[in-house]
C-alpha cells in the first residue's frame, strides 16, 4: 500500500506518480478542466513530470464556468489536491488505474477573478491551455468572432472579465507592463485550425477592449494549432461507485478513458515548452492533415452513431455497434464520403484508421455514451461534417448518407425517440427559432436552422429534396427501416 495523502492508502495495483510532487510548480494554466482534459492533457504532462528535470512544468487548473457542477468539481479537485484516478480500458486486457499528479494546483475563477488573473500574469506560467468545447470560441459560420453575442458584449464591458478571453488578455495586460513577456495559448478543442480559431477569438476581444493590446499580443503571442484524441465518458454517480469499487481509493472526481491516445502540435510556442516529445507528442509543422482526418472520420462517425442511435432508442456506443446496419452506415460514410476528401498524413493509412475507429468504437469497457456525442451538435455538425457535405455536393457524388444523418438531427431536436421515449437535449447554441424551424410542418425548412448557415445547401435542389424526402421516411417508417433502405446495395436510399 503507498500512502498518499489525502486519498489515504492506495493499493498497490494502481500506479502513483514516481515523481517528487511537492517540488512541481505550474508552468501551465489550464482554463475550463473537464474530463477530457484530465484524460489527455494531463497524462501527457504527468509523463514529463516522471523525466527528471521538469519540475517547471506542472498544471494550474482553473475553473471558469460559474455553475455548481464545476464550483462541487473545484472543491473535490482542491480537497484532493489535485489528484485523482484515471481508470484506462483497454477493450481486450485488464484496466489500468493509475493517479494523475499532473495538476498541481487548482482554483475556481468565479470565486476571485482578478486572483485568477494574477495567476495568469505569474511568469512562471509559460502556456495557457484550454478546452471551451466547439462552441466556446464564438465564432459564426464565415469565421468572425461574434462581438455582438450577448456573453461576449456584456463581458467586454466589465472591469474584471469572466470569459476565458477576458480572463487571457488581462493577464497579458499585466505582463505586457511587467515585462515579464507573453504565454503560449493552446486550444486543445476539437476544431479545424484550433489555434488560427483561438487566435481569431482571443484577438478580436482584446482588440475590442485595447487596439493597443491586441497588437501587442498579435506580435508576441503565439497560438499553435494541435490535433487531440481519447474518447472519454462522461461521470456519472454510478460510475463513481463503479471506478472507486475497481480502484479501491476513495476518489470524488474519478475519470476513465480508452487506452488510446493521441497528440498533434506545431511547434510554435513563444516562452518555452515541456519535452512533450519524450511524453509520446507529435510535433509537426503542419497539423491540418491530422486533424481533418480526426475530425471528419472519429468525429462524423461519432454523430452518425449519436443522431440516428438516439431515434432507434440506443444510449451507449458499443450497444449500437452490434447493429450491422449502422456499422455499414459507418463504413460507407468513411469510405465513400469522407476519405475520398482526405488527403492522409505521413505514415497513416485511411482505411486502417477506419478499421481503427470501429474497434474503438466496439470498445464495452468504457461503453461510452451516446447522449454525450449528441448534445450541442448545433456546434459539432458544422465542424465534423460541414466540409464533407459541401465536398459531397461539389462533386456530386450520392449524398444519401449526409441527407440521412442531418434529417436524424432535425428530428432528434423533437425529444423523443422512435418508441416514444423521451430524452433530454442539450443544445445550448442553437439560435432562437431553429426549434420551430426543425418543427415546421414543411420538413425541408429545417435546412435554414443557424447549424446550416454558409453550408449551401439551399443551392442544392436535388438535396433539398432528399432531405426533405428522408425526414418522411424517418417519421413514415421509422429511423431503423429508413436506414435498412440507406445500407441495403440496390435499393435507394
Ligand atoms: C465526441 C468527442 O463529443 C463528441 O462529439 O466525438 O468528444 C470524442 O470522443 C473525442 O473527440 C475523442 O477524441
Amino acid at each position: 500500500m503507498t500512502i498518499l495523502p489525502p486519498f489515504g492508502p492506495v493499493p498497490p495495483a494502481v500506479l502513483v506518480p514516481s515523481y517528487d510532487r511537492p517540488a512541481v510548480r505550474p508552468g501551465i494554466a489550464h482554463l475550463s478542466v473537464g474530463n477530457f482534459h484530465r484524460a489527455h492533457q494531463a497524462v501527457y504532462l504527468d509523463r514529463v513530470l516522471a523525466r527528471p528535470g521538469n519540475a517547471q512544468w506542472g498544471i494550474l487548473g482553473i475553473g471558469v464556468m460559474d455553475d455548481t457542477h464545476e464550483r462541487a468539481k473545484a472543491e473535490a479537485m482542491q480537497a484532493q489536491h489535485g489528484l485523482y484516478t484515471l481508470t484506462e480500458c483497454p477493450a481486450d486486457a485488464p484496466d489500468t488505474v493509475r493517479v494523475i499528479g499532473a495538476i498541481v494546483d487548482y482554483l475556481h475563477a468565479p470565486d476571485d477573478r482578478a486572483a485568477a488573473i494574477r495567476r495568469l500574469a505569474d511568469p512562471a506560467i509559460r502556456i495557457v491551455s484550454l478546452t471551451v468545447t466547439e462552441g466556446g470560441y464564438y465564432i459564426d459560420e464565415s469565421g468572425q468572432f461574434q462581438l455582438d453575442h450577448p456573453t461576449i458584449a456584456e463581458d467586454l464591458a466589465r472591469p474584471v472579465p469572466h470569459t476565458v478571453f477576458g480572463l487571457a488578455t488581462e493577464a497579458l495586460r499585466l505582463r505586457r507592463a511587467a515585462g515579464t513577456g507573453p504565454f503560449t495559448i493552446l486550444s486543445c478543442d476539437n476544431l479545424p485550425h484550433n489555434g488560427h480559431v483561438a487566435r481569431t477569438a482571443f484577438l478580436a476581444w482584446a482588440r475590442a477592449r485595447d487596439p493597443d493590446l491586441a497588437d501587442w499580443m498579435a506580435a508576441h503571442v503565439t497560438f499553435p494549432n494541435t490535433m487531440v484524441d481519447r474518447i472519454t465518458p462522461a461521470v456519472g454517480p454510478l460510475d463513481i461507485t463503479r471506478l472507486n469499487a475497481g480502484s479501491g481509493v476513495d476518489d470524488r472526481v474519478p475519470v476513465f478513458c480508452e487506452d488510446f491516445i493521441q497528440w498533434v502540435i506545431e511547434d510554435k510556442f513563444c516562452a518555452g515548452r515541456p519535452p512533450l516529445q519524450d511524453a509520446g507528442v507529435l510535433f509537426t509543422g503542419d497539423v491540418t492533415p491530422y486533424e481533418q482526418v480526426k475530425l471528419r472520420m472519429l468525429n462524423a462517425s461519432h454523430s452518425m452513431l449519436a443522431l440516428p442511435g438516439m431515434l432507434m432508442g440506443y444510449r451507449v456506443v458499443s450497444d449500437i455497434m452490434h447493429n450491422p446496419d449502422v456499422v455499414a452506415l459507418l463504413e460507407h460514410y468513411l469510405a465513400r464520403d469522407a476519405e475520398p476528401l482526405l488527403q492522409a498524413p505521413p505514415g497513416m493509412e485511411l482505411h486502417e484508421y477506419a478499421a481503427q475507429l470501429l474497434r474503438r468504437f466496439s470498445n464495452v469497457a468504457i461503453s461510452d455514451q451516446l447522449p454525450r456525442i449528441a448534445s450541442d451538435s448545433a456546434s459539432k455538425l458544422p465542424v465534423f461534417v460541414r466540409a464533407t457535405a459541401e465536398g459531397t455536393l461539389a462533386r456530386g457524388t450520392d449524398a444519401a448518407r449526409i441527407a440521412f444523418l442531418l434529417a436524424c438531427f432535425a428530428e432528434y431536436l423533437r425529444g423523443h425517440d422512435d418508441t416514444g421515449a423521451a430524452y433530454d437535449i442539450h443544445e445550448p447554441h442553437l439560435a432562437p427559432g431553429d426549434m420551430a424551424l426543425a418543427a415546421d410542418e414543411d420538413p425541408a425548412r429545417a435546412l435554414e436552422m443557424s447549424v446550416f448557415a454558409g453550408w449551401g445547401l439551399g443551392d442544392h435542389p436535388a438535396f433539398v429534396a432528399l432531405f426533405a424526402q428522408t425526414r418522411a421516411a424517418l417519421r413514415a417508417g421509422g429511423t431503423r427501416a429508413c436506414l435498412r433502405q440507406l445500407v441495403t446495395p440496390g435499393e435507394p436510399g
